[in-house]
């Protein structure tokens, strides 16, 4: 939790300014205030970044890269200033290593596919851990697939943390990749991924960090965190859904095959052969997700323009209250509860199964995300089957978790 873990006392937070941004927060659900609790899932979109993208497809709109006259200009300026956001906002150090992709899933594919295969050999080793959403095991299992290369993963403690030196047994001379979650989108565990990317390069290995739900919590410097490739999703991140990033280090990048051929990527076509264009434009074959690179782009001006620190601190805030006042529901066990997490609470009810609980949450107006979560390597290591989820955001309040500790006291009534 770097530059966010601030020792200081929180500067104030006011969340009902903060909820006032996003008009969705108004409305009822079944005759109830909505109370979203599925932050981790998908994050509610500030007025500020619907306007952007309402703008830029009344005002602005063209194709980019593609139009010598004025609107398709403009709109390419707009597109290119998305990227720049980015590479600010994670300090990158140039706009050239920020690709713009469909999400974090197709950022994931893109390295597997295209750096899997040049850097993989038969008996080569892929590092995973217990933790895994699907999106970090399946790419490797198909390039795994294609070139011969072994999974091994690290496993986890009961508690849902995992220490360096679990790392420390996987990780050897045979590794070639490292691919870990920045934060569990099960447990909330905050891996300790500037010791992780050391011990990666000590055996000359690159270290892949899927940060979907690490950059919604806490300030990014991907130069100071020490790892090859970052990846997120756009529509985690108060921003749109349809787009996503994948950082690398542009020797890397440079390295790289394209992942898929199409218009832009290119420098020159022949039947015979084709030549490629440089990096970021050489992974972003066909034409872009424009006005959702624009919606991000908004959102980081959103995220820039509060007190991130403070957010932090209240997202931490509403967390703790809601691990003790979960625990004190009869029946409700807390499944992740590491000391270093972020904003996610997993939770099971004894005698009530985590979909009949969401069901009759919603009911009360209460969203909660129940399920396997796409991971289910982390449920079978779990001995669940599902769990129920409460995530949150810099909207979240205590009385939103007050709310789900209520609808839970129902939900007894009803199922048990
Ligand atoms: N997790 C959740 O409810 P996409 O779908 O590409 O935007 O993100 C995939 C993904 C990858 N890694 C992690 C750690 C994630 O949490 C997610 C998305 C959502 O937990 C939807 S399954």
């Amino acid at each position: 939790m770097t530059a966010l873990a601030h020792k200081s006392a929180p500067p104030a937070f006011d969340v009902s300014l903060i909820r006032k941004d996003f008009p969705i927060l108004a409305r009822q659900v079944h005759g109830k205030p909505l109370v979203f609790l599925d932050s981790a899932a998908s994050t509610q979109k500030p007025r500020a970044v619907l306007d952007a993208m309402t703008f830029a497809f009344e005002n602005e709109y063209a194709n980019v890269h593609r139009g010598a006259y004025w609107l398709s200009e403009k709109a390419t300026i707009n597109y290119e200033a998305a990227r720049e956001k980015v590479r600010a906002f994670i300090n990158a150090k140039s706009a050239s290593e920020v690709v713009f992709t469909k999400g974090a899933t197709d950022a994931i594919n893109l390295v597997a596919a295209s750096y899997g295969c040049l850097a993989l050999r038969p008996g080569d080793e892929i590092v995973l851990t217990e933790l895994e959403h699907h999106s970090n095991i399946v790419p490797w299992q198909l390039i795994r697939d294609l070139t011969g290369a072994v999974i091994k993963v690290v496993p986890i403690n009961a508690d849902g943390s995992i220490s360096i030196d679990a790392f420390a047994k996987i990780i050897g001379p045979k590794t070639k990749i490292v691919a870990v979650a920045h934060v569990s989108n099960v447990l909330g565990t905050v891996l300790p991924i500037e010791a992780i990317a050391e011990l990666t390069h000590k055996f000359g290995a690159k270290l892949l960090v899927d940060g979907c739900q690490g950059i919604v919590h806490e300030h990014v410097d991907v130069q100071a965190m020490g790892c090859d490739f970052y990846v997120f999703s756009g529509h985690k991140l108060y921003g749109p859904n349809a787009i996503g990033v994948l950082w690398a280090r542009l020797e890397l990048l440079d390295a790289m095959p394209p992942y898929q051929g199409g218009g832009d990527m290119i420098a020159t076509v022949t039947f015979e052969k084709s030549t490629w264009a440089e990096a970021p434009t050489k992974f972003e074959a066909g034409t872009p997700p424009i006005v959702p690179a624009i919606g991000l782009g908004a959102a980081i001006d959103y995220l820039n323009s509060i007190d991130r620190v403070a957010a932090a601190a209240h997202e931490r805030d509403v967390l703790q209250y809601a691990m003790v006042e979960l625990s004190k529901v009869p029946g409700v066990k807390l499944i992740g509860t590491a000391q270093n997490k972020a904003s996610v609470q997993s939770f099971t009810m004894e005698g009530a199964h985590p979909h009949d609980l969401a069901t009759v949450l919603d009911r009360s107006g209460v969203c909660v995300r129940a399920g396997h979560h796409c991971a289910q390597p982390l449920m079978d290591v779990l001995g669940v089957s599902a769990t129920a989820r409460a995530s949150f955001g810099i909207y979240s309040t205590r009385g939103e978790v007050d709310a789900l500790v209520a609808a839970l006291h129902k939900a007894r009534e009803v199922l048990l």
